[in-house]
């Protein structure tokens, strides 16, 4: 463990700490006297003292829109010169989500990223192949800064310029690689084809986009590694906030600094553990953006006791969509990540699908684009996607390399069709 004394921390030591930390937060909220600070006051919050952690669920949310609203520097809770870096993502709805550290935020950061990188099997003297973005997007510079954090090697690959990466995986023989689930399927098939043997990979950290247990086990196949989960957000952190240790059993959340509830994403009202529902992060520690109940829009299950590891975090299943992409086909709710684990496990297919959502005429149709791994399982697939999901989906089986491949950014599993050409070739 990278700290040992935080991730194995008893229950009651944590809680203690965590209250603490929040009567913290919430006095500089106050003081700050932001949209935050004034809502407290409206709920009739005077200072920390007045909130414990059972009554969390009483506080009030701050969103994405917050965040909009307030762009770009609205919601700082230091003065603008204190701002060491701004991070953010582009969003897939077009508007840029910004966010703000200082320089203490950024050790923090970069303590979270060792913590996560350790938890995967990294240590110090490791080589960390990071093919995460470099700029804007959390992933690249914040998993660079936590294997520097490690004592760990990096090497700062960014996404894309595939032969590239191939080369310098078998020259600098990395031990870790970190990057999207999508993009080390892509690394791995690049590796098979160049002919070279990345014997030195022992693990892998990916995340940034959903993945589930039947992707695990496709990249788990293409290259010789354990593939663990790592979450976060840039509103939160970044990467780090939680991150899956060897036993692949849930991510452990950094609630030392990353408190954590489940919500019902309709009502705001907490569901209980085991329960799936959308994860709603305080960050009581951070100074620039210190976020007080944050909705994430995602959706995941929590689950506390001890784990074999020794680490007592609380863990977070992998997480099964966002509540806004939820698909709504002829009736039926699906998140993508429960087609790709039916297409997936079905033994049949590639693990490069795309899902279309044909919106050209008011009854929507969903086409499923996937490479067959031999002969034509169209039907066995149709069938299998009714059978688990209740789903009628038409499937086309296009010929092998046509499904687009990720190099650089997030996977986009979903697109939508509005007019004209149809947007991948062989759909009808
Ligand atoms: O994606 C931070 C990150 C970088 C995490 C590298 C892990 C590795 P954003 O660009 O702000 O930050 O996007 C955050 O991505 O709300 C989730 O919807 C999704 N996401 C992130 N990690 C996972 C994951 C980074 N492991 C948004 N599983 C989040 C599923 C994930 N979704």
């Amino acid at each position: 463990m990278f700290d040992p004394k935080a991730e194995a921390m008893s229950l009651d030591e944590r809680a203690a700490l965590q209250r603490h930390r929040l009567w913290g937060l919430v006095d500089r909220l106050l003081a700050a006297d932001g949209v935050q600070g004034r809502r407290l006051k409206d709920a009739g919050v005077g200072g920390g003292s007045d909130v414990t952690l059972a009554g969390l669920p009483n506080l009030p949310f701050t969103t994405k829109q917050d965040l909009w609203d307030h762009y770009p520097f609205g919601m700082l809770a230091v003065p603008r010169d204190q701002v060491a870096a701004v991070h953010g993502s582009s969003g897939t709805r077009g508007r840029p989500t910004l966010v703000a550290y200082t320089k203490a935020d950024l050790d923090l950061w970069a303590a979270m990223c060792a913590r996560s990188l350790s938890c995967a099997g990294a240590s110090p003297g490791s080589i960390v192949h990071n093919a995460y973005g470099y700029g804007l997007f959390t992933g690249g510079i914040g998993i660079h800064q936590g294997a520097v954090a490690l004592g760990a090697t990096v090497v700062p690959m960014s996404g894309g310029m595939t032969d590239r990466q191939v080369r310098m995986l078998a020259d600098l023989r990395a031990d870790v690689l970190t990057c999207t689930p999508a993009y080390a399927l892509r690394l791995g098939e690049a590796l098979a084809d160049a002919g070279a043997e990345p014997t030195a990979l022992k693990s892998g950290l990916f995340g940034a986009e959903p993945w589930t247990e039947e992707l695990r086990a496709a990249i788990e196949n293409v290259l010789p590694i354990k593939a663990m989960d790592i979450y976060g957000l840039s509103e939160v952190i970044g990467p780090g906030v939680a991150t899956e240790c060897l036993e692949q059993d849930g991510l452990h959340v950094n609630e030392d600094h990353f408190i954590v509830e489940t919500v019902d994403p309709s009502t705001g009202e907490p569901v209980k553990d085991g329960t799936p529902g959308e994860l709603v992060f305080t960050a009581p520690t951070k100074q620039a953006l210190p976020l007080l109940r944050y909705r994430t829009g995602d959706i995941a299950s929590l689950t506390r006791g001890e784990c074999p590891c020794g680490r007592t975090l609380v863990r977070m299943s992998k997480v099964l969509g966002r509540a806004d992409d939820m698909l709504v086909v002829r009736g039926v709710n699906v998140y993508p990540s429960e087609v790709e684990r039916v297409l997936l496990g079905s033994g049949l297919v590639r693990p490069h699908y795309q899902l279309v959502v044909d919106r050209r005429s008011p009854a929507t149709r969903l086409l499923v684009a996937c490479e067959a791994l031999s002969g034509n399982p169209r039907n066995e697939l149709v069938h299998a996607l009714h059978e688990s999901l209740g789903l009628t989906a038409e499937v086309f089986v296009l010929p092998g390399g046509t499904v687009p491949r990720v190099e650089v950014g997030k996977a986009v599993r979903v697109v939508t069709w509005e007019d004209g050409a149809a947007p991948l070739p062989g759909l009808a």
